[in-house]
């Protein structure tokens, strides 16, 4: 529960770590140690409330400070160009001064003798106090300085998609850039002063992933190092840079695509901004020269957005300045191609490959669900632990009574445990016998958990009028934390309450209908939570979601998946198994056909009664009695823009659940179909991603420990 990220691309992290160290690859992960980590989640008469994660309150037992190793950092001041010797030099002067103190966090791999290393850096005042200010008699004002150095570790930014252009994070990333940066350099040239005294062998020796373009000021940094402090020519510099990158694009969602207005970046800056500068007009000659490309297409590839606010491309810097590209699932990374990077990749091909995600079944199986691990090493031996393929030895079982029987009492001992924490924590009594119905992730529109709460108020709504509609029981769980300015998300967090409030209370549908939002969705909570899921919910409209980890880690505990074709579930369902896989919606294809023709979200509302019904019973107050204009613009939204299609896929969503409960009733041949989920999810071991990642980006053979 160290919060030290938002949600899915943090995590992947994690899981990538633990991959790196049981397979033996020689590696580092680079960080920020946030004082405080993604904000406590409560939820207060259902509303979303944020509270600081101050997690090193009782210090930390799993770092190690290394003071001896701290590395100074510039910020703003500006930049003079001066000859030297007959040469053209560059200072950066003026600057302001932090130190970057390195906390080691040692990542052992799985009985392996390995242990690699996640490096966080802390930032720490240059000096205690400044001298002059001290002097001066001011002794506020020189602490005052040190609070300002001091601030760059000290938070999280809470957004999961949604880039913020603020100060502050462009300091966050630079620092931890250029703190990391010195430390490879650092190393490599230590390491290899005896044997190769240049960088001649840089590119060969070291690769520099970047996750996400948040680090993508790296590409600059690295050339600032070796142009400005290690007297490379440009040429040679650039060249190795080239060699040395490669980037993960996580989303491609428009208003996560990083963009540094050219005012700021300059002001804090200097130097690199005119190295971007440098580095597009290279770029831009050597396409226009080429003659390859047209000038519309030039523009789009610019590292610099002209306009109102020019601005720095943070994604075209990280795709020029790297040798691969890379989506996160095969659908994610086909649309990077053809959509977001359409000019590059017609460009350069082959910089763009896929790596699907995957999850480490250390965690999400052998840990968190200790009773189904063993018994599938009980069934197919213990190996499968770091040869997620011996999964498929289960296959078989799933043919085995006795082995469905052992399968079906684990989920249910695993589904009591998080009944026992549901009736702790929010004192609401789950029946264990009900279907455990789960969506937890960061809360976002395009995640649709809407689509999830819309149907369960038509459930209700069902329900009370029709007193012989009474399916098999559900517990629908949902947990998620909302960016705290993210007003609709946290509207959503409200009525999945207040419908909770309702449908639970109801004494005509409680035994049939609960709903709990668990609050504090964090590592520990999903621990509890993947084990005793049965109905795992990816309904992200097709084309938003880049691949989803979650959906991994349901599939890998035996829930079965209610997804669209989005992100990873399209290679989950190959996987599994169409038939042992709830598909509905519409394909990236058809959504992008109907926005064509254009959406009118109103006219579903009027053409499905369901649909009216429902929107009505919420924006009306059904579920807010005493406040029943609380939903109207929740509903309002829906009907005016709904921009992911909840409307549009509503019915689909609907039918697709209906069979759930079909298939349900037929308790062989569920536990048949979750069975096989298990036995098919080895391919989205994070081990499977990281060997794909060492063979054909990196290029790096494990290094096996010495005994
Ligand atoms: C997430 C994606 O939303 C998720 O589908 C994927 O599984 C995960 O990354 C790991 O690849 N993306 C982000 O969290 C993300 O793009 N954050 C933005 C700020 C870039």
């Amino acid at each position: 529960d160290a919060g030290l990220g938002n949600g899915g691309l943090g995590r992947l992290a994690a899981c990538f770590l633990d991959s790196l160290a049981t397979l033996a690859y020689p590696a580092y992960g680079y960080g920020i140690r946030y004082e405080f980590g993604i904000f406590d989640q409560e939820i207060r008469n259902g509303y979303q409330v944020e509270r600081p994660d101050d997690w090193l309150r009782f210090g930390s037992a799993w770092e190690v400070p290394r003071p001896q190793r701290v590395v100074p950092v510039s910020l703003y001041g500006r930049t003079e160009h001066v000859v030297e010797g007959g040469k053209q030099k560059v200072r950066w002067v003026d600057a302001r001064h932090v130190m970057g103190m390195p906390y080691d966090v040692p990542i052992p791999g799985y009985r392996n003798g390995t242990v690699n290393t996640l490096r966080l850096w802390r930032a720490r005042a240059a000096q205690e106090l400044d001298l002059a200010d001290f002097n001066a008699g001011d002794y506020l004002a020189a602490v005052e300085d040190r609070d300002l150095s001091e601030n760059i570790s000290k938070v999280l930014y809470p957004n999961d998609v949604t880039v913020m252009g603020k100060e502050l994070r462009l300091q966050q990333q630079y620092f931890f850039v250029s703190c990391s940066i010195h430390d490879i350099v650092h190393r490599h040239v230590w390491r290899y002063k005896k044997t190769h005294p240049t960088f001649d062998a840089f590119a060969d020796k070291v690769a520099i992933q970047l996750n996400d373009t948040h680090p993508s000021i790296a590409i600059a940094e690295l050339m600032r190092v070796l142009v400005d402090e290690h007297e490379l020519e440009w040429e040679r510099a650039w060249k190795i840079c080239q060699g040395v990158f490669g980037y993960t694009n996580h989303t491609l969602m428009p208003e996560a695509l990083e963009k540094w207005s050219v005012d700021l970046f300059g002001r804090v800056l200097p130097r690199h901004l005119e190295l971007v500068y440098e580095i597009n007009r290279r770029f831009l000659d050597e396409m226009r020269s080429s003659g390859r490309v047209d000038e519309a297409a030039v523009q789009r590839m610019s590292l610099i957005e002209e306009g109102a606010t020019k601005s720095v491309r943070m994604a075209n810097l990280a795709v020029v300045g790297s040798r691969s590209v890379n989506g996160v699932a095969e659908l994610h990374t086909d649309l990077l191609k053809k959509v977001l990077f359409k000019d590059f990749n017609q460009l350069w091909p082959e910089k763009f490959n896929s790596k699907t995600n995957g999850v480490t079944p250390r965690r999400w199986l052998l840990q968190a669900n200790p009773e189904l691990a063993s018994a599938i090493t009980e069934a197919v031996g213990p190996e499968w632990v770091t040869d997620a393929s011996r999964l498929t030895g289960l296959a078989p079982l799933a043919e085995d009574a006795g082995f469905r029987r052992l399968f079906r009492r684990v989920k249910r001992q695993n589904k009591e445990k998080l009944a026992a924490i549901a009736l702790a924590e929010h004192g609401v009594a789950l029946d264990p016998d009900a279907i455990f119905d789960v969506q937890v992730k960061r809360l976002h529109e395009y995640k649709r958990q809407l689509l999830n709460a819309v149907r369960i108020a038509s459930e209700y709504l069902k329900m009370k009028s029709d007193r012989s509609y009474r399916p098999h029981p559900r517990a629908y769980l949902f947990a998620a934390k909302a960016a705290p300015g993210y007003a609709m998300a946290k509207w959503h967090i409200k009525l999945i309450n207040s419908i909770g409030d309702v449908v639970n209370a109801d004494p005509a549908t409680r035994d049939h209908l609960k709903v709990l939002f668990l609050r504090n969705y964090r590592v520990s909570l999903a621990e509890r939570i993947m084990p005793a899921a049965e109905v795992s919910e990816q309904i992200s409209t097709a084309g938003t979601e880049a691949s989803g980890t979650g959906n991994m880690k349901f599939a890998m505990n035996g829930a079965l998946t209610v997804g669209t074709l989005d992100g990873a579930n399209v290679e989950i369902r190959e996987e599994v198994g169409a038939e042992n896989f709830f598909l509905f919606g519409m394909t990236v294809e058809e959504v992008e056909a109907l926005k064509a023709k254009g959406y009118h979200p109103r006219e579903r509302y009027y053409a499905d009664p369901r649909i009216k019904e429902t929107l009505d019973a919420i924006a009306s107050g059904v579920f807010s009695p005493g406040e029943p204009g609380l939903f109207k613009p929740v509903v309002d939204a829906l009907l005016d823009h709904d921009p992911y299609l909840v409307l549009a896929d509503f019915a689909a969503y609907c039918a697709c659940q209906d069979q759930v409960t079909a298939a349900y009733k037929d308790t062989e041949r569920w536990n048949r179909m979750a069975i096989l989920n298990v036995a098919r999810s080895g391919r989205f071991s994070s081990d499977r991603t990281i060997r794909q990642y060492a063979d054909e980006i990196w290029h790096l053979s494990p290094v096996r420990a010495e005994e």
